[in-house]
């Protein structure tokens, strides 16, 4: 059976309406790609900063050899002792998946906002897209320019897509300790091009091998909904016009939910079902409680006494 969170009915509200729409720059669409590309344009920047900064102790080192030498003949001066570097905290990696209009992009601002008020470095990004190569995919894919060549094409495709989100932003981030959350991962290429596009789970696997690797997610959240009503939330949003996935029928969007109930059922150490049929409170609360209780949330810092 998988894990499955279901929503207290008496969930308390967003910890901060504040915090929330501060991390709305994770919006769907536009924004939270936005959010994204500038942090993975940002992401160069601190890694040369990181590089130049170690190149300078290096170059020190020999300087600090020879002072050394002159202190040993005036034993008076004590040898510079630098603090040793903290280690990193390994960065967590979150997913969310689910049918259409689910609510993943609703409850990703919800999640951010969350971890940033627990003092979490955490990052929002989203699939197909995420990184600049990635969105202009996403544009190539839902599209539907890639649907007469079939769904192994556009299994290849979101995978290119998601090498090019990974190395651009994902891993940097978790390089430098981020918690990373991200709307839609490798699951969803199980899901759609494995389970219900037929590919080959073989290829499929292979895919997810050699672009995923060692980077896979800590959580999944399932988010679970009838098929009807994610559609219904979909349309009662959309001010524009069905994309290539959304324009499937009924049966398409009933089969993609069994698809990720069996994922939640086949994987329960990774991933957790969680009830999205609640108000979107009540569900930040289940996802709350899933994220406290199976990864390790840092301690509250401590404020210090002036
Ligand atoms: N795809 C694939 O085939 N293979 C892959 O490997 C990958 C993706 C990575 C991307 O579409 C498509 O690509 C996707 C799968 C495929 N296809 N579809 N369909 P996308 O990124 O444009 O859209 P999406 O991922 O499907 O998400 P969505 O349609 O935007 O829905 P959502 O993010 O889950 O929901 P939402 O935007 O948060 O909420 C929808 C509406 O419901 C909105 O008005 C909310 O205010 C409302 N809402 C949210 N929560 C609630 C609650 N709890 N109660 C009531 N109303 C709510």
């Amino acid at each position: 059976m998988p894990s499955r969170t279901q929503p207290p009915s008496n969930a308390p509200a967003p910890a901060s309406p504040t915090a929330e729409s501060a991390a709305k720059p994770a919006a769907k669409r536009s924004a939270k790609a936005g959010s994204a590309k500038a942090k993975a344009k940002a992401e160069p920047a601190s890694a040369k900063a990181a590089t130049s900064a170690t190149a300078k102790s290096a170059k020190a080192a020999p300087m600090t050899a020879k002072t050394a030498g002159t202190a040993a003949a005036k034993p008076a001066t004590k040898p510079a002792s630098r603090p040793a570097a903290k280690p990193v905290p390994p960065g967590r990696f979150i997913t969310l998946e689910g049918g259409e209009g689910a609510g993943k992009s609703t409850q990703l601002r919800r999640l951010l906002a969350r971890l940033q008020a627990a003092g979490i470095d955490a990052v929002g990004t989203r699939e197909p897209g995420g990184s600049t190569g990635a969105e202009i995919m996403r544009h190539l894919i839902l599209s539907g320019a890639a649907k007469p060549l079939g769904p192994l094409a556009e299994a290849t495709l979101f995978a290119a897509a998601r090498a090019d989100h990974l190395d651009a932003t994902i891993r940097p981030a978790l390089a430098r300790g981020a918690w990373v959350v991200c709307d839609r991962f490798a699951d969803s290429t199980r899901v759609y091009q494995g389970a219900l596009g037929n590919v080959d789970p073989r290829l499929i696997a292979a895919l997810e091998e050699v672009t995923v690797g060692e980077t896979r997610p800590d959580l999944t959240l399932i988010l679970d909904l009838p098929a009807e009503e994610g559609l219904a939330r979909a349309a009662a949003r959309s001010g524009r016009d069905a994309d290539r996935f959304e324009s499937e029928g009924l049966a398409f969007h009933r089969a993609l939910r069994e698809a990720f109930r069996a994922l939640a059922t086949s994987e329960p150490e990774r991933c957790v079902l969680i009830d999205a049929s609640f108000e979107a409170e009540a569900v930040e609360e289940a996802i709350w409680q899933a994220v406290s209780t199976r990864l390790k949330l840092p301690a509250p810092r401590r404020r210090r006494r002036s």
